[in-house]
C-alpha cells in the first residue's frame, strides 16, 4: 500500500468583500500558491485556504451604499474574488466564506468551548471604534484611527468579553518555546513587547451591529468580526470535526504586517481557551508601496492584477513580486521595474536559454536529447555539474551541506537570484563551448553531444527549480523538453544533476517569454488599469471604498441627501491656463486652472478625448474643496467635473453656454 503523504496546511488572510483584489492581496495569494506548489513537489498533500471576510460594519455599509441586501452584495463579491483567483491561476483548495453555515457552526462551537472553560463574561464597553479596521482603538472621541488615519466612532455596547488577560503568560511561553512562531524576527520583537506591555480583555460580541454571526440564545448579540474571521481557518478544514481531515493545526498562516497582532495574539489565545492545537507559524510580509506610500483606493493609486496578467502574463507578475522584494520587507511597485525585470530575467534569461538550447538540439541532434559520453555526467570535471549541485542545495536545502534552502525559509528573492545565476552560467558555457562551431566538425560530434546534453540538463534543473514561481512557462518548457511525467510530480527535494533522459524527442519549440517593447507594454497596462478604475473621468466618489463586481451591486441606491450635504461640495468656475500630457500615464492630463482665488494644479483623466492645446482658455467646473491627492505621482488639487458618457465612460467636460466669471460658485 502506498504510504500516506505528510500533510501541509497553509492560509492567506480571508479578505474583506468591500473591494476587489489589488496587487497587495495578489501578493499574499501568489506567495501561498508558490509555497503550495513547492510543498507538493516535496511530496506533501497540501491544502491552501483563502476566502472572504463578509461580516462587519464596513461590509454592511458598503452593501447599503450599493443599494442591495448584504447577503446578495457579499455573494457577488465573493464570487468575483473566487473567479479572479481562478483566472490568475491561484485558486483555493478551500475557499471559505464567512457567511457559510459550516463556518457559523465552527464560530458558535468555539464560543461554547470558551464559556465551558470559563473564558467569557458579560459586560459593557464604550470606546472609539474604527469601522475600516474593525477594531476598537485607543484614542479620544473625535480623533482618527492611529493605524489607518480614518475617523473613529464612539461606540457603547453591551457585550461578552474574552479573558485575553489570562493568556499573557501562556502567549509569552509560546513565543519562547517556539521562536519561529512569528516571522520575521522584527515582527516577533514587536509582538513580544506588545504582550509584555499587558493584555486587556477583548469584547468578542457586538450589539451595535446586525450583520454578523448570531450568538446562540443571546440575540441581538453577533460575534466580533475578527473572532469570526480568524475562525475561518479552522472552518475551512472541518471545524468541530477537524481531526477527521487531519489538516489542523495549520502549518503556516501568511499575512500582511497590518494584521500580525490578530494572528499572533488573539488567534492563539482563542485556540488555547478552547483547548485546540495552535498553528505552527505566522509569517507577516511587508507592503507593496506605490511612490513610497500605501496603496489605497482613496489615493487613487491602486494597481490591479488583471491588466498585468493580460499584457505580460501571470508568471511575469509572480516573478516580479517575488524577485524584487525581500520577503518580509516593504517593496515598491512600478510598471517600469516590472517590464525591465520581464525583459532582462525572463525574455533574455530563462526564455532565451530554453529557445536556444532546444533549437540547437533540433538542428544538430535530430530533435532528440543527445547521449553523452559514458561517465561524462558524473565526472567532477563537468563544469556545469560542479556549479549546479551546490546551487540546487542552496535553493531547496540539503541535510549534508547544512543548507536550509531558500524556498524552505521563504526567501524567494534569493532563490530566484540563484536560479538567474544558473541561467547566466549556462549562457556563458554555450558562448565558451560554441556548439555551433562544433557542429561543423564531424570529429567533434561526441563533444557536441556532451555540451548539448549538459545544456538541456541545466535547462531541466532550472525548470524544476523555477516551477513554484513560474508555473505556466515552466510547464511549457517541460513539454518542449519532451521529458516523461508531469513537472508537478517531480520531487524537487530529490533533484540532482544527470537525471535527464537521453534519446527523448523534444516537442515543438515556442518562445515562452517573448520580448516586449518597454514603453508599449507599460502604456497598455496603464491604459487598462485606468480604464478599470477611471480616476477622474466624472465626479466619482473619492473614497471609492466599494468596487463592486458588476450588475446589481454596481447600481447605487436612489438615496436622497439634504441640502447641507450638497453645500459641502464647493464647485466653482475655473479657467484652464495650461494643459500637458503626463509621461507614462496615457489617460491623464496635467492642468493648471484659475479658480478665481488662486491657480491650481489638477490632473484629469481626459487625455484620450481632449487635445491639451484645445483646452487652454476653456472654462470648466471645478470641485475646489476636494482633498488633494496624487495620481501617478502627480499632485492633483481639485477635480474637473465631467459627464461620463456611453459604456466606455467617455468624459465630456461640463460647460456653460453663457459667459460666466471665473471663481463663481455653483449652487
Ligand atoms: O485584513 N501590500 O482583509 P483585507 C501587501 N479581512 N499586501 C497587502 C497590501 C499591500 N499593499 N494590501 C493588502 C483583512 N494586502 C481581514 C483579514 S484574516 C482572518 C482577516 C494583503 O482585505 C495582506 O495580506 O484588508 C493584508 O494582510 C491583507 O491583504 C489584508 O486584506
Amino acid at each position: 500500500m502506498a504510504q500516506a503523504k505528510p500533510k501541509f496546511y497553509l492560509t492567506t488572510p480571508i479578505y474583506y468583500t468591500n473591494g476587489l483584489p489589488h496587487i497587495g492581496h495578489t501578493y499574499t495569494t501568489v506567495v501561498a500558491d508558490t509555497v503550495r506548489r513547492y510543498k507538493r513537489m516535496q511530496g506533501y498533500e497540501v491544502v491552501m485556504t483563502t476566502g472572504t471576510d463578509e461580516h462587519g460594519v464596513n461590509v454592511e455599509r458598503a452593501a447599503q451604499k450599493a443599494g442591495v441586501p448584504e447577503s446578495e452584495f457579499v455573494a457577488q463579491m465573493a464570487e468575483a474574488w473566487r473567479a479572479l483567483w481562478e483566472e490568475l491561476g491561484v485558486p483555493a483548495d478551500e475557499f471559505i466564506r464567512t457567511t457559510e453555515v459550516r463556518h457559523a457552526r465552527t464560530v458558535q462551537w468555539l464560543f461554547k468551548l470558551f464559556r465551558e472553560n470559563g473564558f467569557v463574561y458579560p459586560g459593557h464597553y464604550t470606546g472609539q471604534y474604527c469601522i475600516y479596521d474593525n477594531a476598537y482603538v485607543d484614542v479620544k472621541p473625535g480623533e482618527n484611527c492611529p493605524d489607518c488615519g480614518r475617523p473613529t466612532e464612539t461606540v457603547t455596547e453591551e457585550n461578552y468579553f474574552f479573558k485575553l488577560s489570562a493568556f499573557e503568560k501562556p502567549l509569552l511561553d509560546l513565543y519562547k518555546k517556539n521562536p519561529t512562531f512569528i516571522q520575521p524576527e522584527t515582527r516577533r520583537n514587536e509582538i513580544l513587547s506588545f504582550v509584555e506591555g499587558g493584555l486587556r480583555d477583548l469584547s468578542i460580541t457586538r450589539t451595535s451591529i446586525r450583520w454578523g454571526i448570531p450568538v446562540p440564545g443571546e440575540e441581538p448579540h453577533v460575534f466580533y468580526v475578527w473572532f469570526d474571521a480568524l475562525t475561518a481557518y479552522l472552518s475551512a478544514v472541518g471545524g468541530p470535526e477537524y481531526e477527521r481531515r487531519g489538516f489542523w493545526p495549520a502549518d503556516l498562516h501568511l499575512v500582511g504586517k497590518d494584521i500580525i497582532r490578530f494572528h499572533t495574539v488573539y488567534w492563539p489565545a482563542f485556540l488555547m481557551a478552547a483547548g485546540l492545537p495552535l498553528p505552527k507559524q505566522v509569517w507577516a510580509h511587508g507592503w507593496f508601496l506605490i511612490d513610497a506610500g500605501k496603496m489605497s483606493k482613496s489615493k487613487g493609486n491602486v494597481v490591479l492584477p488583471r491588466p498585468i496578467a493580460q499584457v505580460l502574463g501571470m508568471d511575469a507578475l509572480r516573478y516580479y513580486m517575488l524577485r524584487e522584494t525581500v520577503f518580509g520587507q516593504d517593496g515598491n511597485f512600478s510598471f517600469d521595474a516590472l517590464v525591465t525585470r520581464y525583459n532582462a530575467d525572463l525574455a533574455n534569461g530563462i526564455g532565451n536559454l530554453s529557445n536556444r538550447t532546444l533549437t540547437m538540439i533540433q538542428q544538430y541532434c535530430g530533435g532528440r536529447i543527445p547521449q553523452p559520453t559514458p561517465g561524462h555526467t558524473e565526472s567532477s570535471a563537468n563544469t556545469l555539474r560542479t556549479m549546479f549541485r551546490p546551487t540546487i542545495w542552496m535553493v531547496v536545502g540539503n541535510a549534508e551541506s547544512g543548507d536550509k534552502g531558500h524556498y524552505n525559509t521563504l526567501q524567494f528573492s534569493s532563490a530566484l537570484q540563484d536560479i538567474a545565476r544558473l541561467v547566466s552560467h549556462v549562457d556563458a558555457y554555450l558562448v565558451q563551448e560554441k556548439p555551433w562551431v562544433l557542429a561543423k566538425d564531424e570529429a567533434q560530434k561526441q563533444r557536441l553531444a556532451d555540451v548539448l546534453y549538459d545544456s538541456a540538463e541545466a535547462l531541466r534543473i532550472i525548470t524544476v527549480l523555477a516551477h513554484p514561481v513560474l508555473p505556466e512557462a515552466t510547464k511549457e518548457i517541460w513539454k518542449q523538453l519532451g521529458q516523461p511525467g508531469t513537472l508537478e510530480e517531480q520531487r524537487i527535494d530529490q533533484l540532482d544533476w544527470g537525471q535527464l533522459k537521453s534519446g527523448t524527442r523534444i516537442g515543438t519549440i515556442q518562445a515562452v517569454f517573448p520580448r516586449m517593447d518597454h514603453q508599449e507594454a507599460i502604456g497598455r497596462m496603464e491604459a487598462m488599469e485606468s480604464e478599470t478604475q477611471k480616476p477622474v473621468a466624472a465626479p466619482a466618489a473619492s473614497d471609492g471604498t466599494v468596487a463592486s463586481p458588476s450588475g446589481a451591486a454596481a447600481q447605487t441606491a436612489p438615496e436622497k441627501i439634504a441640502i447641507e450635504d450638497f453645500a459641502k461640495v464647493e464647485m466653482r468656475v475655473g479657467q484652464i491656463k495650461t494643459a500637458e500630457r503626463i509621461v507614462g500615464a496615457d489617460k491623464l492630463l496635467k492642468l493648471t486652472v484659475d479658480v478665481g482665488s488662486e491657480v491650481r494644479q489638477i490632473c484629469a483623466g481626459i487625455a484620450q478625448f481632449y487635445e491639451p492645446e484645445s483646452l487652454v482658455g476653456r472654462k470648466v467646473v471645478v470641485v475646489v474643496n476636494l482633498a488633494p491627492r496624487k495620481l501617478r505621482g502627480v499632485e492633483s488639487n481639485g477635480m474637473i467635473v465631467a459627464a461620463s458618457v456611453g459604456p466606455e465612460g467617455r468624459p465630456v467636460l461640463a460647460a456653460f453656454t453663457e459667459d460666466v466669471e471665473v471663481g463663481a460658485r455653483l449652487k
